[in-house]
């Protein structure tokens, strides 16, 4: 079966496909939104190269097949391997410790098992499309081993991984029980590439400490098998969104008009205060809400002063710290909102959906003072959405200095999300700031955010890898 697929100069292994399955046997496929796609399918689409994913339900087992010019490899997952490897291992263990132990990580060496066996279908799968000397681009977190797997089948490749969430200090990496591996795993890439240079600095520490190889500006000497060392270097890469897509959404009539009904269906507080996030403890929405609730119980907010719209959309509502996050949050809005509230006034609009992006963009213009309080975030890209959605040069970011964001848009109010004071005072900060100072900063934020667009991102990445490439011939 793989021999049947075209060999590919350059592909893409990420957990999941960039298509999510329908029930709708005429139109099978859909294409699933998000930046990596946005940033990865031209380079996919122009280099015929393929995409290695999960289809995101359980057992489906398929051909390789195209989409939109996309040539697309299914790993199948079972159920078990669902449980396991995704909400298990990636979601349960990797996540919460890679996050600073936020919430405590679970280790099962069932669910590690399951990691190494599922990470070894998605090297295979890879392996067995890629053409001689291809690319290949591995992504986050739960493929950490592919990058090793892959080299010791195909020596040949050239191959890039990129972590999209935080790499910690080693004072926390070292609780894992998998240390070794995990790094082994990560180092059979060429390039690791990280959000920020912290998270590439804890990595090599990592590296240091565990291995002792010798390491020069990021490029680690690791010894290979047959005798003396290859390079394999950490470096910081910042990814972003595709911020002409934000702007042109926000100078659409329609969704500036939205935006102002928005305004109106809040019954026009005269601030209002915006999160979006996946409902998840990484994210500080409780920390949000503490400091938004006390700021009416002190005085600071009154009726119709404030309104805070949070849009919390589902997400991993199978793991348990996620059920239990979610209860927490419902109370802390519902005690805010009985205590606050009066039959026209909502102090939280708490919102458990989804959006279409149309909406997502509408709520951005809408918001005079967007909240970004993640307790550890690899990078937020709420953040450099707001600030592209801002073609009016308004608004006002206050962004927790623990999201990867904050190395580059400094010109955001930063906070420390666990200081409830210094977070209220920046709350009022905001909401009382100047429009020349407003529009001061956002001019400084959105040039930051044009300048280094997801497109930019990923030719850095892989200007990087067609030098290792040009290296080897
Ligand atoms: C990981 C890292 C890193 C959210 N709700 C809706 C919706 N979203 C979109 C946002 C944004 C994306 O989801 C979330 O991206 P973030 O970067 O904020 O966070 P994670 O999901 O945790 O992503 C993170 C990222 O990978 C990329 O490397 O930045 O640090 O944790 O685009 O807009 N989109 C729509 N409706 C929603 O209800 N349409």
């Amino acid at each position: 079966m793989p021999g049947a697929a075209p060999a590919a100069e350059f592909v893409v292994v990420a957990n999941r496909l960039p298509v999510d399955r329908a029930d709708d046997d005429r139109e099978p496929w859909r294409r699933s939104p998000g930046g990596l796609v946005t940033a990865l399918e031209p380079v996919v689409q122009s280099t015929g190269g393929a995409w290695v994913g999960w289809a995101g339900k359980p057992d489906l087992d398929i051909d390789p097949f195209e989409f939109d010019g996309l040539h697309l490899v299914s790993v199948t997952l079972t159920a078990a391997d669902v449980a396991q490897y995704y909400e298990g291992f990636s979601n349960d263990t990797i996540w919460p410790l890679y996050h600073d132990v936020i919430s405590p990580p679970t280790y099962h060496r069932a669910w590690w098992e399951a990691y190494v066996r599922v990470n070894r279908r998605f090297a295979e799968a890879a392996a067995s499309v890629a053409a001689p000397g291809a690319t290949v681009w591995v992504h986050d977190y739960q493929l950490q081993l592919v990058p090793r797997m892959l080299r010791e089948a195909r020596p040949d490749l050239v191959i890039g991984y990129f972590h999209h969430i935080p790499f910690p200090a080693y004072g926390i990496y070292s609780q894992l029980p998998w240390r070794s591996q995990v790094l082994e795993g990560l180092l059979g890439a060429d390039v690791v590439g990280f959000q920020r240079s912290a998270d590439a600095a804890n990595f090599a520490g990592a590296v240091r400490r565990r291995f002792g190889y010798d390491i020069k500006a990021g490029a680690i000497s690791v010894p290979v098998p047959e005798g003396g060392t290859r390079q394999s270097v950490a470096k910081a890469y910042p990814i972003s969104i595709d911020t002409a897509s934000y702007e042109e959404l926000a100078r659409r009539p329609e969704i500036q008009a939205r935006a102002r009904e928005i305004r109106e269906e809040l019954g026009n507080p005269t601030s209002v205060l915006l999160g979006v996030d996946r409902l998840d403890y990484t994210k500080g929405i409780r920390h949000r809400l503490k400091a938004v609730g006390e700021l009416f119980s002190d005085g600071r907010f009154s009726v119709g002063d404030a309104t805070l719209v949070q849009v919390a959309s589902p997400s991993r509502e199978r793991v348990a710290a996620y059920m239990q996050l979610r209860d927490e949050i419902e109370l802390a809005v519902g005690r805010i909102n009985g205590d606050y509230g009066t039959v026209g006034f909502t102090a939280i609009r708490y919102l458990h959906h989804s959006y279409p992006r149309e909406e997502m963009v509408a709520l951005y213009l809408a918001a005079d003072v967007m909240l970004v309080t993640a307790l550890r975030d690899g990078m937020n890209l709420v953040a450099k959405e707001y600030v592209a959605s801002r073609v009016d040069g308004d608004g006002v970011l206050v962004l927790s200095e623990f999201a990867g964001a904050s190395d580059e848009l400094t010109q955001s109010i930063r906070v420390n999300p666990h200081d409830i004071q210094g977070l209220k005072d920046a709350v009022m900060t905001a909401v009382q700031m100047p429009i020349e100072e407003r529009r001061r900063r956002m001019r400084a934020l959105r040039r930051r955010v044009r300048d280094n667009d997801v497109s930019a991102w990923s030719r850095r990445f892989l200007a990087d890898l067609r030098a290792v490439k040009a290296g080897r011939s």
